[in-house]
């Protein structure tokens, strides 16, 4: 019996995740046609079958599917500009990174040229592409969604999330915000060890352990913050607080810049002002969310 015929797919943007997209639909039998700014990077691509196209709007033209991977919005926008008569009939699935109204307004704009569109987030690093641990993350057109899923299953586990296409970036920049969060802890807790001395792999293990054992708290802060009774569980904010000062002594001492440990102080501290001294730390999202349009607290600035 012959393979079943696959639908042919397209590829903006050939940058280090770019490429492993493309290869990841080549590797699911995908004709697969390509486009990048600098030509060289096709090279290796074309080598395993894919077409390569001179121009947006010819690679738009060659794929059912089109899978946008640019470094940012503004360069995905100007991108499709070139490719705008191209577009109708096509499903645009946008996996650069952006925000929610980023991907809300190029929904407006590629549906209004005749396609459809789904904004997508890339959950994994280029090599986790096509592997188990890949999650991509999909919101907007559910059609489009629901045509195309088992396609996208090339890149790695396919999550829909709903029709707002600004949903996926929403997830997708608050995960990346506690994984930013998580490596900028062990890096500022790695300066600290290195300038006391001891080496970073030494320390490592140690941490992965600690922070291990921390992930467990997760469920039960996330609960709290849905019912909104904050008891801390026997690590209250006031304890918390005054036990912060020892970690920006030790860094003064050390050499080391605390300067990504300042705010969690500020924070503790304004929690503690504000009468929350014998609640948990999961009072805290309720002074980070400021509201849309609400105005920082004292101790933060906005982006
Ligand atoms: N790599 C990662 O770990 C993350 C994982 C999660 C998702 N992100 C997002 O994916 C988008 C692309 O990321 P990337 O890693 O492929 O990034 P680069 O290797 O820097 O490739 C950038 C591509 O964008 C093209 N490009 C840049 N500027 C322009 C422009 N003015 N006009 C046309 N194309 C442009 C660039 O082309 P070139 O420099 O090779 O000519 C690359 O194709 C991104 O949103 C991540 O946040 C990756």
């Amino acid at each position: 019996m012959s393979a079943p015929r696959r639908r042919p797919v397209t590829v903006l943007g050939l940058g280090v995740m770019g490429r492993a997209l493309a290869s990841a639909l080549l590797a699911a039998g995908h004709p697969t046609t390509v486009w990048n700014r600098t030509p060289g990077r096709s090279a290796a691509l074309a080598g395993t079958g894919a077409n390569v196209a001179g121009s947006p709007a010819e690679a738009v033209a060659a794929g059912e599917l089109v899978v946008v991977c640019l470094l940012d919005d503004e360069v995905t926008r100007r991108v499709l500009d070139e490719a705008a008569p191209a577009l109708a009939g096509r499903t645009v699935v946008d996996l650069t990174n952006g925000t929610p109204e980023q991907a809300r307004r190029l929904a407006e704009w590629v549906t209004a040229r005749g396609a459809r569109h789904v904004d997508g987030g890339i959950m994994a690093v280029p090599a986790m592409i096509g592997g188990p641990g890949a999650l991509v993350l999909y919101s907007g057109g559910q059609d489009a969604f629901l045509d195309w899923r088992d396609t996208l299953a090339a890149f790695g586990e396919a999550r829909w999330l709903g029709t707002d296409p600004g949903r996926a970036a929403v997830y997708d920049l608050a995960l990346l915000a506690a994984m930013y969060g998580l490596f900028g802890g062990f890096l500022h807790a790695t300066a600290m060890i290195r300038a006391a001395g001891v080496p970073a792999g030494e320390f490592a293990p140690m941490v992965t352990g600690w922070l291990t054992a921390m992930l467990g708290e997760l469920p039960a802060m996330a609960a709290a913050v849905d019912s909104g009774t904050h008891d801390g569980d026997g690590s209250s904010l006031r304890m918390q607080a005054a036990g912060f000062g020892n970690l920006l002594a030790a860094c003064r001492d050390l050499g080391v810049d605390a300067g990504l440990m300042r705010p969690v102080r500020d924070l503790l501290d304004e929690a503690v002002a504000r009468g929350h001294g014998e609640e948990g730390l999961s009072v805290l999202v309720d002074l980070l969310h400021t509201g849309a349009t609400g105005s920082p607290g004292t101790a933060r600035s906005s982006g």
